[in-house]
């Protein structure tokens, strides 16, 4: 894969282009009067691309994410005083809705309609379920109110890199100061736009079977690393299902793409346990230094592991 591949991807790519400038103004609230930024700011991506097979998407290819690692995480890096910038699929787990019923909403409320219920009458949130209702209102409303959450959708792997770009190409001026957090799950393999059929598949053209194609997305993660965003401090993440490639396919990408840590998680621990692996901070031949976290007595393992890669943040800032 070439930077030819890299540049041929984003020619073909039919997204629009409105991220840029929604960065551009959100970048500006977070400098005070005399132009100084006033907090460090986080790019955290959360959820799966899709990968359309017909530019009228009826059928995709999806990959696997809720979206709570990034929702999670976003709520975290608030907390420790960053802005940030969710880039999340569309519909999936949003900062502040960790414990809220998605489909059962209704049986969170009560209705009191009766005319004569005088300040009652209304939609109430049930006694239960007031206190965690009002702590998720709160936290909503105090980021609303600051200033410091922006959330950007995307829906497919042409949406999320694009807007990908146009945020580390915005971010570029903060230097040390950003840090990208790319916890979604982005596809590998795709079809090309150029390639793509217009219409929606015909089951009745196809004899026994029908054979897919796909082809491989060019890796994109050394070209952030590199010259979207030279400075920032990169955070990328390696999910495997055999404990035995874990370790060895993050150090890769340490190598590979010089990402500044890799958090390393497997499928069925991953709300338990992660690895934090990255560059030894000393010269002892190339090797990597991991940090094991783990849940612990913490509700959810987001916490430990922020806390982590914000301490690691903040030693990037001062060996500069
Ligand atoms: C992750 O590994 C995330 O931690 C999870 C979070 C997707 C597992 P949930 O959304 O899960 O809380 O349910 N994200 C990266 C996954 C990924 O596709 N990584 C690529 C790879 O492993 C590199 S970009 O090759």
């Amino acid at each position: 894969m070439s930077t030819d591949d890299v540049e041929r991807f984003f020619r073909d790519c039919p997204a629009d282009d409105s991220a840029a400038s929604r960065v551009q103004t959100f970048l500006k609230r977070q400098h005070d009067s005399t132009g100084n930024l006033t907090r460090p700011v986080v790019c955290v991506t959360s959820g799966g691309t899709t990968v359309p097979l017909e530019r009228h998407c009826v059928r995709f290819i999806d990959n696997f994410s809720g979206g709570t690692r990034g929702a999670l995480s976003a709520e975290n890096f608030l907390q420790a005083g960053y802005a940030v910038i969710f880039l999340h699929r569309r519909h999936s787990i949003q900062p502040f809705t960790k414990g809220l019923p998605s489909g059962q909403i209704l049986d969170f409320l009560t209705s009191v309609l009766e005319p004569d219920e005088g300040p009652q009458q209304g939609v109430h949130v049930t006694e239960s379920a007031s206190e965690l209702v009002s702590s998720c209102v709160q936290r909503a409303q105090e980021a609303a109110a600051s200033g410091t959450l922006l959330r950007l959708p995307f829906e497919t792997l042409f949406e999320y890199l694009k807007s990908l770009r146009a945020i580390a190409e915005t971010l570029r001026p903060l230097g040390r100061h950003a840090v990208f957090y790319l916890a979604a799950a982005v596809s590998d393999f795709y079809i090309p736009w150029p390639q793509m059929v217009e219409h929606k598949i015909q089951s009745a053209e196809f004899g026994e079977g029908f054979h897919l194609e796909l082809q491989k997305v060019p890796k994109m993660l050394g070209v952030l690393r590199r010259a979207w965003a030279p400075e920032a401090f990169i955070v990328s993440f390696k999910l495997e299902t055999d404990e035995g490639l874990l370790i060895t396919k993050a150090t890769n990408s340490i190598s590979k793409y010089g990402v500044h840590a890799v958090v390393a998680n497997i499928l069925e621990t991953r709300k338990e346990v992660v690895h934090v692996v990255r560059p030894a901070d000393t010269d002892n031949g190339g090797r990597t230094e991991i940090d094991r976290i783990a849940r612990g007595q913490e509700q959810f393992i987001e916490k430990p592991l922020v806390d982590d890669v914000v301490r690691l943040h903040h030693r990037y800032l001062t060996a500069a």
